[in-house]
């Protein structure tokens, strides 16, 4: 017998084997040595003398060719029984594969018959007679109704203990037993829950999870099961389908408030429109309990209807919750405590990008949670849309073997399976710290939603599923069958949980019963009072702390030469020495020494878009880091900074979970140009800005959004501020564009002041070139005196502003471009006044500006941005609004546009420099009452540009 005739990956199994045997024979099982004590392949034999002849246990010599194809048949079984298994409870026909049968290996039953059991291993191998009977029972681990899909795991350690959890059957209720009838009677509530709401709200949108109940009694089991080993809290992040079954049995929100919903009554409590709140459909709703099983704390995340948007905001809300930061240094992380448990649909799964942007912060240093369960409710169908429609790979769950998480299919009819897979889940996640997910395949026993006629589009499957009976059926026939319960108890079941909803229902107080989570207001004016100045004391010596660095530390040449200025940059308090940076840094540490930890993330954050932060510094000879803001003596909270993948959704959906569950950190989400958040549109819209609407939450995250028109084309200019000036209503955010280093540094500092006062996003436009523009520098003076002004007047106007006939009202960088021009010196009837704050509108504060210009025959608004962007068309009507018929009000700005900049560097400057200039350019006709500044006029700049 030589080499050539193995093949497949199992030649290198049994040569392996041999191997071992050879060098210890005592180190494999007798059997196996018995074969080897009488066989050796070619390439040993030219190192050991040939044996004669070949003993079997049945005395006929096996063909190496049969050992082989045995070993070979069992790995075939071990990676690829599960396309055998049969999974689908409707009974489709499975995927197979040949080579799980032993003619593929050139083998026979007999043969294998003849073969010692220990060559296939594993614990089906311990009692078997033969290989044969092992194969068997292999056969009936990996194909039945579960489907171990682990091949591709990495990590030998992984793989072993999975093929060991699932032979042994470890995990299995025969082995591990579970109460039967408590299963049924939870299998019942389960049903008894959907059925009462179709018969009492009959077509009524429930998103029943009928066809998949199973997916509760996996829950109990993984709740149960963590519980045990520590676990204190379990977060869930779900879609629509079986929603109200698990916020009901799961997080065990009351029958009675569920049912107000159905009843839908306008609660007087909810009438809250001076709060802007509007509530949200019930299968949208969140909540945290503490759960009488195990005494969990169990969270569901309030989401949107966009499938999947909820996964990272559930991975945020866990690392939080693991998170310890109320210290210096870097926070500490223990994934232990929480468990966070998410529930896919079958067609969303594969299909929103959002869950494989998930999937890749589970193993990076700034976002893992130590291992999500993921549970793939799969109910063979996506709304209308069939599997084949709806995923190019093969299962569902295709996406996850990437990330090298183990898959369990199983069969949603079999309860002792589907516990199984629990099991597995919570303990390989508490062993290895990592993802699991369960794709459990059911089917769903109404429409899309309860309105909705299925069998229009699926009427075969329909059939199948009209006649097919209810797991509860099932598991009670079979409980009753062998004796475990009688057919009167499991009769008793149903009409026990129907009578607890009948009398709830008789009971219900619609109006009563109907609460709402309406948020509470901050007190008026409490953001413009806060005060956010540092004495310059407290200032130079955490500028001290922040230049310090650990003994023999290389600091690179070039950023030596930067902290050399920084040295000096607080020394002289009225000289314009503090940039954006240093605004920045002093601002965290200050916020640190406060008590109130940070976290900053974002595409390259550490050292910043531009190279202004620097806040790691890498040894320039070996490369180890130094974070100050880290080593901060006086800090007493913790600081984090971590340079996030290349994902704007998933990571700003991450920072949102994070900042829900601590509300009390500050968490901060840069990008690397503003442009790129509107990757994380969905985001945005469904969470960010409209969460207080919905859920009554209270988001306080920041974004930092690098803006400015800078001739880097349409790419690189605009943060859209006017998407979150559309989303801007009852107070729901901050938006603001500062031009001053100590405003960035004032406005930061109101931001950690008002963390639980009065939470609400704060989004910044942050400069690009004006990073280290002596225009932008403050004096250390404006660092500790007052606050975050929302408008700032023109200075420089203040003794000719009754001569000022225009005032003109601008925002972020275009002021640097006004102030600089050479008209600006003559033009001493333009006063220029940036508003600060975009949102919320500073009324009050631009008023008395207006009031400080008695002879004003026109305001306008100059803005960089086209006039369909940037601020002017929020500006418009309210400016309209405080002018009255004082004077005229004028749009000074690029035309209407579909794209936000020139694509050219030398267009882009044509334009700016004539919307400067149009800025001075006070023409007769111009000042006259009767322009119409309702008809915002087409820029020269573009037109001229585009002759
Ligand atoms: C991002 C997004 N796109 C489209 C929809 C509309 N929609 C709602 S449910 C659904 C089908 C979802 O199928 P699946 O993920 O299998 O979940 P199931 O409803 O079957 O439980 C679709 C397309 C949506 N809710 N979200
Ligand atoms: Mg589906």
């Amino acid at each position: 017998m030589t080499l050539d005739r193995f093949s497949g990956v199992n030649a290198g199994y049994v040569l392996e084997l041999y191997e071992k045997y050879r060098q210890d024979p005592q180190s494999v099982d007798a059997a196996t040595r018995e074969v080897f004590d009488s066989w050796a392949p070619a390439d040993a034999v030219i190192q050991a003398p040939p044996t004669p002849s070949v003993t079997a246990p049945g005395g006929a010599a096996p063909d190496l060719h049969v050992v082989v194809g045995a070993a070979n048949l069992a790995e075939s079984i071990r990676r690829f029984g599960h396309l055998a298994a049969q999974l689908d409870p409707l009974g489709s026909a499975q995927i197979g594969d040949s080579t799980l049968f032993p003619q593929a290996h050139g083998i026979t039953d007999d043969q294998l018959r003849r073969l010692p059991a220990s060559l296939v291993g594993g614990p089906p191998a311990e009692h078997s007679a033969n290989a044969y009977e092992a194969i068997e029972k292999l056969r009936r681990v990996y194909c039945s109704t579960t489907g171990f899909d682990i091949a591709h795991l990495f990590v030998p350690a992984e793989r072993a203990w999975m093929r060991e959890a699932a032979e042994s059957g470890r995990y299995l209720p025969a082995m591990d037993p579970l109460h039967a009838e408590a299963l049924l009677d939870r299998l019942t509530q389960v049903e008894v829950f959907e059925r009462f709401l179709q018969r009492t709200f009959t077509g009524k949108t429930r998103f029943s999870i009928e066809g998949l109940d199973m997916l509760l009694p996996i829950l109990d089991e993984i709740m149960v099961g963590v519980a045990g080993t520590g676990t204190r809290h379990m977060m869930l992040g779900m879609a629509h389908r079986g929603r109200l079954n698990v916020l009901a049995h799961i997080l065990e929100k009351p029958y009675a408030q569920i049912l107000a919903e159905f009843k839908d009554p306008i609660a007087v409590q909810m009438l809250r429109l001076d709060l802007g709140f509007m509530g949200d459909v019930k299968y949208h709703a969140g909540g945290t309990t503490e759960s009488r099983a195990g005494h969990m704390w169990v969270s569901m995340a309030p989401n949107p209807s966009h499938l999947e948007a909820v996964n990272p905001v559930v991975a945020g809300m866990a690392r939080a919750a693991g998170t310890l930061a109320d210290r210096s240094g870097a926070p500490m992380f223990d994934g232990a405590m929480t468990l966070p448990v998410l529930i896919h649909g079958d067609s969303a799964f594969p299909g929103q990008g959002i869950v494989a942007e998930t999937l890749n912060l589970s193993r990076l240093d700034g976002y893992h949670t130590d291992g999500t369960i993921h549970i793939i409710a799969n109910n063979q169908l996506g709304f209308t849309a069939t599997p084949g429609e709806s995923y190019s790979t093969s299962y569902a769950s295709g996406l996850a073997r990437g990330f090298k998480i183990p898959i369990i299919h199983v069969n949603a009819d079999d309860p002792a399976a589907c516990l199984e897979a629990a099991r597995m889940a919570w303990e390989y996640r508490a062993r290895f710290h990592k993802d699991f997910l369960i794709d459990l395949v059911g089917y769903r026993r109404h429409g899309h939603n309860e309105g909705d006629e299925p069998a229009f589009t699926q009427p075969v499957m329909y059939k199948h599923i009209n006649s097919h009976p209810t797991v509860r059926e099932l598991f009670a026939a079979s409980l009753v069958k062998h004796g475990t319960v009688s057919q009167d108890v499991a009769d008793g079941l149903v009409k026990k949980h129907f009578s607890v909803l009948e009398q709830t229902f008789a009971a219900l107080k619609p109006e009563e019963d109907f609460v709402a989570p309406i948020p509470t207001p901050a007190a008026p004016g409490l953001a413009a009072k806060t005060q956010t100045g540092v004495p310059i004391e407290l200032l130079r010596d955490l500028n001290e702390s922040l230049l310090s660095t650990p003994d023999g530390f290389h600091v690179h040449k070039k950023l030596e030469r930067l902290r050399d200025r920084k040295r000096l940059m607080l020394a002289n308090t009225g000289e314009r020495t503090v940039d954006w940076g240093g605004a920045e840094e002093l601002a965290f540490a200050s916020i640190l020494a406060e008590g109130t930890p940070i976290r900053l993330t974002g595409e390259d954050v550490q050292r910043g878009t531009f190279s202004h932060r620097h806040a790691v510094l890498h040894d320039a000879e070996t490369g180890v880091e130094h974070v100050p803001l880290q080593q901060l003596r006086q800090a007493r909270g913790s600081f984090e900074i971590h340079n996030s993948p290349l994902t704007e959704a998933a990571t700003i959906g991450f920072e949102f979970g994070y900042n829900m569950q601590e509300p009390a950190h500050l968490v901060i989400w840069e990008a690397q140009y503003g442009d790129f958040i509107n990757g994380a549109q969905i985001i945005l819209d469904q969470f960010v800005t409209s969460s207080r609407a919905k859920w009554g939450l209270k988001p306080s995250l920041v974004f930092l959004l690098p803006h400015g028109y800078e001739g880097q084309g349409p790419e690189h200019s605009s943060a859209r501020p006017e998407r979150f000036l559309q989303a801007a209503a009852d107070i729901n955010l901050r938006l603001v564009n500062c031009t001053t280093a100590a405003q960035y540094f004032h406005v930061l500092r109101r931001q950690a002041a008002l963390l639980e006062k009065d939470p609400l996003p704060l989004i910044v436009l942050t400069p690009k070139s004006l990073l280290r523009h002596p225009a932008v520098s403050s004096t250390p003076q404006e660092l500790t005196e007052g606050h975050f002004r929302s408008v700032l007047d023109d200075t420089d106007a203040v003794a000719r502003a009754k001569n000022v006939r225009r005032l003109v009202l601008c925002s972020g960088k275009v002021y640097v471009d006004l102030i600089g021009h050479e008209r600006r010196a003559s033009a001493t009837d333009v006063a220029i006044c940036r508003v600060e704050q975009l949102y919320p509108f500073p009324n009050v504060a631009l008023r008395e500006v207006l009031d400080r210009y008695p002879s004003l025959a026109e305001v306008a608004w100059v803005q960089e941005e086209p006039s369909n962007m940037g601020a002017w068309e929020f500006m418009w009507p309210r400016l309209e609004e405080l002018i009255g018929d004082r004077c005229g009000l004028r749009y000074i700005g690029r035309a209407r546009n579909s794209s936000p900049s020139e694509g050219s560097s030398a267009w882009h400057q044509v334009n700016q420099k004539m919307l400067v200039e149009l800025a001075f350019d006070l023409k007769a006709d111009m000042l006259a009452p009767s322009v119409v500044w309702s008809k915002p006029m087409r820029s020269f700049a573009t037109a001229t540009a585009k002759k």
